[in-house]
């Protein structure tokens, strides 16, 4: 997934109060090692992330190398901010010069529990687990708002501090793993011990010198159950991920026509992806309890794919509202929607594909509706798809493609 439309802004000020919550006076002064790591866990509970780090805010040089290995090979795709931005990536600095320190957190939020007891490519849910409670870019800010106050008062000084969750050019998971909050996953996930891999990070950039919390230990060993779950093969090895086949970025940073060789991959998933993470041990031995309560689903997300593909604009602005399904526009998730009903192998969902067929939505739309049609079959879909007038541009083309599958 990647950034939100809302800029994070410039460093803001927190200036300290009496009225935020009650932490304790430090026995003998902030650098005291054993006070500041109970400080900091309070400072956290007070705001509800579980996990809480702090790393120097030196360059992100181990994660430099990854990143350009990532881009010269073109696995961003269409993800052009990651090559502009690449840079600063991992150079906190560079977002605010006088940055000392980084504090990190990691939220759990509610993983998709009925598919880590059965498999999960057959109950995948067609929207991710990440995006059906309120806008983690939302939550997770406020949250670090709230720890910086706390210490803005713990301190008794005025500290500024630059927020990133997803909204800034920064490394998130390397500051993360840097500041002690897990290890990477050959998923490329960041694993939390004890929490797994259902969570989201945010960081914060401060211009306050702070003791480094400890690395956390740990590695995947033999295991490699992700790489071998990935509907459609997106990891080219270990600890890299080629964007360009992954789910998650097809249907929602990618704007264009889904390559057909990886539609039938995609399964019944039409907002994300969670294969690789509910796949792995680490997630099914996680306390999966508690989460946070604002990433908790919502229950306007719970929709079928058929009522995705015929979302009208009232029913997309009120299903988006406040979530992190706003990174994708209606249009995509219809595109998406179409390919997942393609993939049912319920006819009863051609009637409604017909009627979008011939509606006027966008082109890109239709022309997966179209190959939608052509894999469920049947005399129906057949005499609808001969039936349409699509000129010679590339509906048509989508037509004629459709039509040769259902003659196979
Ligand atoms: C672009 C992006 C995507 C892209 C590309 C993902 C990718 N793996 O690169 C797409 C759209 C595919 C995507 C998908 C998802 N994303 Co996303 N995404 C981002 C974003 C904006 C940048 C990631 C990035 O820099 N990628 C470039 C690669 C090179 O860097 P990296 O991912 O950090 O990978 C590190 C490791 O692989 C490691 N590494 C590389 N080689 C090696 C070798 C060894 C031996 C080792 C040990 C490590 C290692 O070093 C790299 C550098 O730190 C971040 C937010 C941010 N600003 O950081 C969110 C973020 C990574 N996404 C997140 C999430 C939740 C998701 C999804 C789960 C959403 C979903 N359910 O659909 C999926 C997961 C897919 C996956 N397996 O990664 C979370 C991850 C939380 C976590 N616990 O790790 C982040 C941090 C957002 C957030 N603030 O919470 N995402
Ligand atoms: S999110 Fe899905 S498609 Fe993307 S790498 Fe993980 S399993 Fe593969
Ligand atoms: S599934 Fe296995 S290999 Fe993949 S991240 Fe989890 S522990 Fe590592």
């Amino acid at each position: 997934m990647a950034p939100t439309n809302t800029p994070t802004g410039p460093p803001v000020p927190f200036v300290p109060t009496a009225i935020e919550e009650f932490l304790p006076e430090p026995r003998s002064g902030p650098s005291d090692t054993d006070d500041w790591a109970e400080t900091l866990r309070r400072l956290g509970r007070l705001a509800g992330a579980r996990s809480i780090g702090v790393t120097s805010a030196a360059t992100l040089s181990e994660a430099s190398t990854p990143l350009q290995a990532w881009l010269a090979n073109g696995q961003h795709g269409q993800m052009e901010y990651m090559a502009r931005d690449a840079p600063r990536r991992s150079h906190p600095t560079e977002l605010f010069p006088d940055a000392r320190s980084i504090m990190a957190i990691a939220v759990p939020y509610a993983p998709p529990l009925t598919q880590l007891r059965r498999s999960a490519e057959t109950t995948a849910r067609p929207i991710a687990a990440y995006a059906l409670g309120t806008d983690y870019h939302v939550a997770l800010k406020h949250k670090l708002r709230r720890i910086a106050q706390g210490l803005a008062n713990y301190r008794k000084e005025t500290i500024r501090a630059r927020l990133a969750v997803d909204t800034a050019p920064l490394m998130e998971r390397e500051a993360a793993r840097r500041a002690g909050l897990g290890f990477f996953g050959k998923n490329t996930m960041l694993i939390t011990p004890g929490t797994g891999t259902f969570t989201l990070l945010g960081v914060m950039l401060l211009d306050l010198e702070l003791p480094s919390s400890s690395a956390s230990a740990g590695d995947c060993g033999e295991c490699r159950a992700c790489l071998d779950a990935c509907p459609t093969a997106a990891f080219p090895a270990a600890y890299q991920l080629d964007a360009r086949r992954c789910i998650s970025y097809l249907t929602i940073e990618y704007q264009g026509v889904i390559p057909e060789s990886l539609r039938p991959s995609i399964g019944s998933r039409v907002y994300g992806c969670d294969a690789c993470q509910t796949v792995c041990p680490y997630n099914r031995t996680a306390d999966q309890k508690p989460h946070d309560e604002e990433l908790a689903p919502r229950p306007q997300t719970d929709l079928s794919p058929l009522d995705l593909l015929q979302l009208t604009s009232g029913q997309y602005r009120r299903l988006v509202k406040g979530t992190a399904m706003r990174r994708a526009s209606r249009q995509q998730l219809a595109r998406n929607a179409a390919i997942v009903l393609g993939n049912s192998g319920d006819r009863k969902n051609v009637p409604a594909l017909i009627e979008k067929l011939h509606s006027a939505a966008p082109v890109l739309v239709r022309q997966h509706v179209a190959w939608a049609l052509g894999r469920l079959g049947g005399e129906q879909a057949k005499q609808a798809l001969e039936t349409t007038s699509a000129g010679d541009g590339e509906l048509a083309e989508a037509i004629k493609s459709a039509l040769l599958a259902l003659s196979d």
